[in-house]
């Protein structure tokens, strides 16, 4: 075991509480000697999110019911300075069934009050489902919301709901007029694949528009749909967009992105100063992806720009678990925001037995890029409430197969953000142009515990003091073409001694010159949950995982460096996070 040296810590505290970093340059066999000096702060283990907080994989400062199932984010808004959250839910049980819309509010996007639920079967249009959509506000701010409704045909139906009163910032009753069902599946469109309408944006006449997800055989689609009063729709010829091959399109989401800066706009902003994005949810894969393009008014028409492309192929916001995410536009903090659903990757059976299932991702922010190729997301700041007990590290060399404890961090429910430099790269992996096409092929063939030269190297999250159980997030470079690709992985093969959970590896390239810049990575650890934010949030993976032992103070946190090349932390700061304060029904 190597020498133990003092890190700075960020928050003051008693001053009899010291933090260590414990060094054990040992080679990466990844049985290495650990320093005791591990500190757990059992009381800021979240008390009161979780009503079942025995159970190790309940979180502690991510969204989640108190039981049943969850999928996906509906409506979110923002209205009166109470930001609205509504989720397809099951009140009966933890498998998808019986959805309704159930409702929650908050006025800092981190701490949640639950209502009771906002829409739910009750007349011909919805009677055997309320699904997914969106809310628009109406001329002088009156919120309306879309939604799917399931009929007595079990066809899929448009449908609209007013609150009950405009008065209430919470929005606790809604009312359904009785022009509803707004759109129906007539003139050949497939009844079972009618579904999400987005929020809706005023065009340069002044009408409304909105998208309903759809596909025709193989080709998805966004039905395009237009109306003067938001309640007599008319289907337009031509959608706004269409792929083929991709399957069904779920959850549509359109928006304008501002071209400069990091502000979001609202919905109905077209011109010069903003390019368009479209994200649609494909049903086949269960993947979130987004093309970045123009918005053709005269022709109502979308087209991505060359490069930006439509399916599985296409960008992603997150190239983990992450599904049916929806943004808005917050108007109190000039941003745009997204929501998105992190299903479990347990089988049926083990999630219908913990009595609960699906998680919302942290709320991020999203903007588009500087070079306008892609978007950028980051964790909303009011996140950084939960941060106690900070820690920082000096600059520090990580040598080639090391691996070193962090102490100070409740290791089960932390924030920590880190910085590499890579200043003496030495010789770097090659890799061929087919590899450039499935970055999470590359990530399974190269796990954390495959060498390379420069990286992999990173964190290891939700580990076991002995390692038996981690979850890599990490970066490896390599060379094609002479050019350098940075490849960001989030490794579960080795996250649970449990058999059973899906433990698939994830990956994303990460386009970041690693020469120019430093490689930045931030993991939000939530106990059975790693969101990681890749180059300041260029590429962000969510990982599902169960260990058996790295539970509560169970769980360990390291940074490592596998590769043959040294590389530098220049920066590594790390919280325990509180709970969020969530009031259950
Ligand atoms: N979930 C909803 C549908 C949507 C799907 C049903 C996406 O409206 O297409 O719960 O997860």
């Amino acid at each position: 075991m190597g020498t133990v040296r003092p890190i700075i810590k960020i928050s003051p505290m008693a001053s009899s509480a010291v933090c260590f970093i414990g060094f054990c340059s040992v080679l990466l066999g990844f049985v290495v000697g650990i320093q005791a000096s591990h500190v757990v702060y059992r009381d800021l283990q979240s008390i009161e999110s979780s009503p079942k907080d025995h159970l190790p994989y309940r979180t502690g400062f991510h969204f989640q019911p108190a039981k049943n199932w969850m999928n996906d984010p509906n409506g979110p808004m923002v209205y009166k300075h109470v930001y609205h959250l509504f989720y397809q839910y099951n009140p009966y049980g933890a498998d998808w069934g019986n959805i309704v819309w159930a409702h929650a509010t908050s006025t800092d996007l981190v701490n949640w009050i639950h209502h009771k639920h906002a829409i739910y079967p009750s007349a011909p249009f919805d009677i055997n489902g309320t699904w997914s959509g969106s809310a628009t506000f109406l001329k002088g701010k009156k919120p309306a919301i879309l939604y799917t409704g399931i009929d007595p045909q079990r066809r899929q139906v448009q449908n609209l709901a007013f609150p009950k009163s405009v008065s209430d910032p919470y929005l606790i009753e809604w009312t359904k007029p009785p022009q509803n069902p707004l759109m129906e599946p007539i003139n050949g469109i497939n009844s079972s694949s009618f579904r999400d309408p987005t929020t809706g944006w005023q065009g340069p006449d002044g009408r409304w528009r909105v998208i309903i997800g759809n596909k025709r055989g193989r080709r998805g689609m966004a039905l395009l749909y237009r109306s003067k009063d938001f309640v007599h729709w008319t289907k337009a010829k031509h959608p706004l967009h269409s792929a083929k091959d991709t399957g069904m399109w779920e959850c549509p989401d359109f928006y304008p992105v501002s071209v400069e800066g990091e502000n979001g706009v609202d919905t109905s902003v077209i011109g010069k100063s903003v390019k368009h994005v479209l994200k649609n949810s494909l049903d086949d894969t269960k993947h979130d992806y987004y093309t970045i393009g123009t918005y053709y008014t005269e022709k109502d028409r979308y087209i991505p720009d060359a490069g930006s492309i439509d399916g599985d192929a296409g960008l992603r916001y997150d190239y983990g678990k992450f599904y049916a995410s929806k943004t808005f536009f917050d108007d109190v903090k000039n941003q745009r925001i997204l929501w998105g659903w992190i299903n479990e990757s347990l089988s049926r059976e083990d999630y219908i037995k913990q009595g609960w299932s699906g998680v919302q991702a942290i709320p991020r922010k999203i903007w588009l890029d500087k070079f306008r190729k892609q978007l950028v997301q980051w964790p909303v700041v009011e996140i950084e409430k939960l941060r106690v007990n900070g820690i920082r590290l000096p600059r520090t060399e990580l040598t080639g197969g090391s691996v070193h404890e962090i102490s100070g961090v409740t290791a089960s429910q932390a924030d920590v953000e880190v910085t590499f430099e890579l200043s003496k790269m030495g010789k770097i992996e090659e890799i061929d142009s087919n590899s450039l096409m499935n970055p999470q092929h590359l990530c399974s063939q190269k796990g954390a515990a495959v060498k390379g030269s420069v990286g992999p190297f990173g964190l290891l999250v939700l580990a076991s003091k002995s390692l038996e159980e981690r979850t890599a997030v990490f970066f490896r470079v390599f060379k094609s073409q002479n050019k350098y690709v940075v490849l960001m992985c989030s490794d579960q093969s080795r996250s649970s001694l449990r058999e059973e959970p899906d433990k698939a590896t994830y990956g994303a390239f990460l386009n970041v010159d690693p020469h120019r810049e430093k490689l930045s990575l931030r993991s939000l650890i939530d106990h059975s949950i790693v969101e990681s934010f890749g180059g300041k949030g260029k590429a962000c993976i969510t990982s599902r995982v169960y260990p058996k032992l790295a539970i509560d103070g169970g769980a360990h946190l390291y940074v490592f460096n596998n590769g043959t090349s040294s590389v530098t932390i220049s920066s590594f700061s790390a919280w325990s996070m509180k709970g969020a304060q969530i009031k259950y029904l």
